[in-house]
């Protein structure tokens, strides 16, 4: 069995790791341009000022705002027929709250998306990947307050209307259950924990839930402007397995899965279901839904679901009940990142939301990030790239065509270097194009061909026969 014609194959970016030109025509300032990169021995974190450049990756990013139709020929070569990327929230509304969108910011997209569409690329737009407006954060409290829907609903509606005759599948918030799994979730949400008095719980399902209201509003806007257009979520999927075949262990995989369900079944189920309430008690949190926002979230049901898989976790369950998870499986490899490599757990994933969703898939993140090392003749052989991504498009082959899950399709992360959202370094690489950029800034951004480049391309000919 083969997979179908249509299916899409291509790359998956964030404009606040790849676009730079953070104040270029009109741009405001979002959450992650003062976001500090870990190089140094500095922890990654939000800084209230930007005083030093250097320090935040966002600001150059790999400067795809320049090179957009450089890259762009390069994804064509590849056979490229999708590409994911996010449009910078602040680049069309500079503060957020502004009524008049900013017309430069919305002219650079339009020139994206014609030099896609001229190659038959399908754009594939993210709504909000960490691009939240600053002063949204400063001034509301971010998605701790309800207003940010109107803000996210009105910049929607500008896109929506701009691009309809140009981009056809949507995505809301990138990773949105990292809100409820993240320590300090500033990047999916745009919330800072400063205040120790803070319920932090109750803020989290409160902004999620404001979250989903935003999302269900965009899901019904863009069916409004475009019937044609398909909206997804975008989960981040960890698969998880008993740490070991003690019953407490079996139930702790599932404990771990909850917020990832949480977001997944309110925004395709269009309800709270008795996971998402069952969370809320486990975590001490509540939550009351007025009628109003029940039917929105009911019509505003996702057409599909987009998540990033990267690797497994091992769960267990101590004597309190409280959850251990780890990343120490004995039976897999690691990244250089100490990331456990497991195409299976991409089978296992792909089958689990299908099973529990019925609703197709895109798989819009997966990847190696490695260190590469250009040789003397100036080539770049990562083996260990292609052999990653092989196997884990080989488990999606197998979830397609023989556990029968309807898969649209595949958008490896990073198909160019760009900046690292956990680090902020430009050392952990994802791409079959280097970029010369090193984690002190400094480089030519010269694009050079890796090897598995040419790998790739074969896959995309092939239609993943030949992997
Ligand atoms: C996901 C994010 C991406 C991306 C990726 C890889 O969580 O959606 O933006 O960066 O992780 O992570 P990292 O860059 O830390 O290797």
């Amino acid at each position: 069995m083969e997979l179908h014609k249509n299916f899409l194959w291509g790359g998956s970016t964030a404009a606040n790791q790849y676009e730079g030109a953070y104040l270029a025509n009109g741009k405001g300032l979002s959450i992650a341009d003062v976001e500090m990169g870990s190089r140094h021995g500095i922890p990654r974190e939000i800084h209230e000022s930007v005083k030093d450049d250097k320090y935040y990756p966002s600001h150059e990013g790999v400067d795809f705002y320049h090179h957009y139709k450089e890259d762009i020929a390069l994804f064509a070569e590849m056979g490229f027929t999708c590409f994911r990327l996010s449009i910078n929230w602040p680049r069309i509304f500079p503060k957020g709250d502004e009524e008049i969108p900013n017309e430069e910011g919305l002219a650079f997209y339009d020139k994206v998306f014609d030099e896609l569409i001229s190659y038959g690329i399908e754009p594939i737009v993210t709504l909000s990947h960490y691009e939240t407006p600053l002063h949204l954060v400063h001034t509301y409290g971010s998605w701790r307050s309800r207003e940010l829907i109107t803000f996210f609903e009105r910049f929607c509606e500008v896109v929506f209307k701009r691009y309809k005759n140009k981009v056809r599948y949507w995505l809301t918030f990138n990773e949105i259950n990292e809100t409820l799994n993240q320590k300090q979730p500033y990047h999916q949400a745009g919330i800072v924990f400063n205040d120790l008095q803070e319920n932090q719980i109750q803020t989290k399902f409160t902004a999620c839930h404001n979250m989903f209201v935003a999302s269900a509003k965009a899901v019904i806007k863009a069916h409004e402007i475009n019937p044609n257009c398909k909206v997804g979520c975008m989960l981040q999927y960890p698969t998880t397995y008993p740490a070991t075949c003690k019953p407490n262990d079996v139930f702790a995989a599932r404990v771990h899965l909850m917020p990832d369900y949480y977001c997944g079944d309110v925004m395709c189920y269009g309800y709270y279901s008795n996971t998402c309430t069952a969370l809320q008690k486990r975590w001490g949190g509540s939550l009351q839904v007025s009628e109003e926002d029940a039917k929105i979230l009911q019509d505003g049901k996702v057409d599909f679901i987009s998540f990033s898989y990267y690797f497994s976790s091992i769960a267990s369950l101590d004597k309190n009940d409280n959850l251990e998870v780890k990343n120490s499986n004995p039976y897999l490899e690691r990244t250089d990142w100490d990331w456990p490599i497991d195409p299976m757990g991409l089978r296992i994933g792909l089958n689990e939301l299908y099973d529990r969703y019925q609703l197709p898939l895109f798989i819009v993140e997966n990847g190696l990030g490695a260190i590469d090392k250009i040789e003397e003749d100036g080539s770049i052989r990562d083996d260990y790239r292609i052999a990653y991504l092989a196997s884990h498009i080989e488990a999606m082959k197998d979830a397609i065509t023989i556990d029968d899950v309807d898969v649209m399709g595949y958008a490896c992360w990073g198909p160019i270097d760009i900046v690292s959202v956990g680090t902020g370094e430009m050392r952990k690489r994802y791409g079959f194009i280097y970029v010369d950029k090193d984690d002190e800034g400094k480089g030519t951004m010269k694009r050079r061909k890796k090897k598995s480049f040419t790998w790739y391309k074969k896959v995309i000919r092939t239609n993943g026969v030949d992997t």
